[in-house]
């Protein structure tokens, strides 16, 4: 039987590429990686421990029940800070960045951005959930980490990636040189190399978007989901509309079988949903880096100026072809267009 490699192996093996290297990286992917195994522990028992919670509001050793997502950040926050390779964690569930000042991590210089449990109102029914993240070298050079060290461009990620909790558990990222993934093997509790340098088709056959807003929709979205579902041989449409709930979940399906996943712009949401920095940024980087494209309908994801650590960004992710042909019908309305038309100013055909 041919012995799978584990991410820890594989984290070492890629690490002597870079012979100055000190393994700091290594090591914070490391701590995500036992995080993941630990969310992912009790995500597979979500249904047992929402019995639990029916039954009382404390659990056997009569502590509160926690919703998973904020157990999920607090074990993230956890195994990054006992780690020591992180300076600042930067979480959807928490307003304001968490400086880490501990003894260990004192001359710590990543920064990691996270979403630890996205797609969490999605537990409840057994449907996938994921953690996103992405990591930043620290900029400034001395005194403590500051806000400014976690607006970064996400052209400037050192890694990113993502835990996909589904029938099987995987880790998936990318340190900027292709994507691997990691498919989490119960019985030894190790991840381990599964998907060795992922590529997302060119082209793909199915569109996933929230069709339930098609009337909030900017018209050029309008236009593109037309496109996917007229009658055409030659580029074999109509196209196969799949829609999970979780941005995980739908990146990864398209990322193996190709497609393109949507979350515009709407009238009642004008500045998208997702956030830039711990949803778009990294799932943009994983899939450029797997040969895909992402964009806001406009600018290329990645290139998008980050003001505030809660940024909200409309997102087009996917196969290279796909996403080109969104961008396309966008290009027929402007986005100051689409702006005034949100404000009610023109209406828009
Ligand atoms: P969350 O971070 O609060 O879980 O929200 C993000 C999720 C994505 O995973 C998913 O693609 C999207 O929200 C679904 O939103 P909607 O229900 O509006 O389609
Ligand atoms: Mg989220």
């Amino acid at each position: 039987m041919k012995i799978a490699k584990t991410l820890g192996q594989f984290i070492l093996e890629k690490q002597a590429d870079f012979p100055y290297a000190k393994g700091e990286l290594s090591r914070l992917l490391r701590d995500i990686g036992i995080a993941a195994k630990i969310v992912n522990r009790e995500v597979n028992k979500a249904g047992l421990a929402d019995i639990l919670g029916e039954a009382g509001t404390t659990n056997i050793q009569g502590e509160g029940q926690k919703k998973l997502d904020v157990y999920a950040n607090e074990q993230f926050i956890s195994a990054l800070k006992h780690g020591g390779e992180c300076c600042i964690v930067a979480s959807e569930e928490n307003d304001e960045f968490i400086p880490i000042e501990s003894e260990v991590s004192k001359d710590a210089k990543y920064i990691v951005a996270m979403d630890p449990l996205d797609g969490s109102s999605n537990i409840d029914v057994n449907v996938a959930v994921g953690t996103i993240f992405s990591i930043y070298h620290r900029t400034s050079t001395h005194g403590k980490a500051t806000m400014d060290d976690v607006l970064q461009r996400g052209t400037e990620q050192v890694a990113a990636g993502y835990v996909i909790y589904d029938s099987s558990t995987m880790l998936v990222y990318t340190t900027g040189k292709g994507v691997n993934g990691f498919t989490l093997d119960p019985s030894i509790g190790e991840f381990c190399l599964s998907h060795p340098d992922m590529k997302i088709p060119k082209d793909g056959l199915i569109y996933s978007i929230n069709e339930g807003y098609y009337s909030h929709f900017p018209d050029g979205v309008k236009k593109y989901i037309k496109y996917c579902q007229v009658e055409d041989a030659k580029t074999s449409r109509p196209y196969t509309s799949r829609y999970i709930g979780s941005m995980v979940a739908d990146v990864h399906r398209n990322l193996i079988k190709g497609g393109i996943f949507i979350y515009p712009v709407t009238a009642s949401a004008p500045s998208g949903k997702l956030r830039l920095v711990y949803e778009c940024n990294p799932m943009a980087f994983i899939i450029e880096q797997a040969g895909g494209k992402a964009t806001n309908g406009y600018e290329r994801i990645l290139e998008l100026e980050v003001n505030e650590l809660h940024q909200r960004s409309a997102i087009f992710i996917g196969s290279e072809n796909m996403v080109h042909k969104a961008e396309e019908m966008m290009s027929f309305f402007s986005p100051q267009l689409l702006k005034r038309s949100f404000e009610g100013v023109v209406e828009l055909q």
